[in-house]
């Protein structure tokens, strides 16, 4: 165990210094007063059982080693969360343009969905991490989708956890329609993105001052009495 604990470390290290990194790109456009494309950001490294099942699946040994380091690309896992279809463009740009990570591979199932109706955009990155022996160049999977494909995917996630990855027939279809249904609500959401982000600046801004917003004698403003 004390093995696989070091083996991770720095895997975790990466994790929470990029979790801190992605949130901080957040932060900045709130502080310009700008829509973040940037929703939330989720991460985690992943589960000793998840490694052990992947190590059969793709023929590996399960023991921590250069190998596995290799050839397990998401061992290090991020997930960046958008609201528009078109925040994720920009979110990948944000991060072509970072020097503190290295692109490696990216991966577009956006354009090309899996059959299963995933969709979501995948970048590899090489991350160094500074370790008391030296740097560590760690490899990491940054998933980048909507709230509406987060939502299927991890709908879509538990049951083929239950299912095994074998679906009844019933609920294949329903998955099928669901992952429409998901797509659907984008391509309506992006219709009306700039009335939703006018709001959105509307609300933070009245969320900050309060007394400023809805004065009683603005035109077409709230008289409250
Ligand atoms: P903030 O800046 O208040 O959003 P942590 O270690 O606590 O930073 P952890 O353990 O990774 O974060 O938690 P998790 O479950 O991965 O969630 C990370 C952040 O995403 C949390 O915010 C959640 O509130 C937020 N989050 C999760 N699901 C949703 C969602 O559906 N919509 C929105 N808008 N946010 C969500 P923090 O950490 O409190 O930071
Ligand atoms: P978990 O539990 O999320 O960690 P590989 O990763 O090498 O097996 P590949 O094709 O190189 O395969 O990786 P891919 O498909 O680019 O990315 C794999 C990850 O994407 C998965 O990790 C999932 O997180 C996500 N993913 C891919 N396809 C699906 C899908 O059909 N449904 C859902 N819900 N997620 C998907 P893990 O390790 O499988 O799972």
């Amino acid at each position: 165990m004390g093995q696989w604990n070091r083996f991770l470390a720095p895997y975790k290290q990466a994790v929470d210094e990029m979790k801190i990194k992605f949130k901080g790109m957040r932060k900045q456009f709130e502080t310009n007063n700008t829509n973040s494309p940037i929703e939330f950001v989720t991460g985690r490294v992943k589960p000793l059982a998840s490694i052990y099942d992947k190590t059969l699946e793709k023929g590996l040994l399960f023991e921590p080693s250069e190998e596995l380091a290799r050839n397990l690309q998401d061992i290090a896992g991020l997930r960046m969360m958008c609201q528009f279809v078109g925040d994720i463009e920009t979110v990948v740009e944000l991060l072509r343009q970072r020097n503190d990570l290295r692109i490696i591979e990216e991966k577009d199932y956006i354009s090309h969905e899996k059959q299963s109706g995933y969709r979501s955009y995948h970048v590899i990155v090489e991350y160094p991490v500074q370790t008391i022996d030296g740097e560590q160049l760690i490899l990491a999977e940054i998933q980048i989708r909507t709230l509406a494909m987060n939502f299927w995917a991890s709908i879509e996630h538990s049951l083929n956890y239950k299912y095994k990855g074998v679906f009844p027939e019933e609920i294949k279809l329903r998955l099928q329609r669901a992952a429409e249904a998901a797509f659907q609500l984008d391509e309506e959401m992006t219709q009306i993105r700039d009335e939703i982000q006018e709001a959105q600046a509307y609300f933070s801004e009245y969320k900050e001052s309060p007394g400023t917003r809805f004065p009683a004698d603005a035109e077409g403003g709230r008289k409250d009495t």
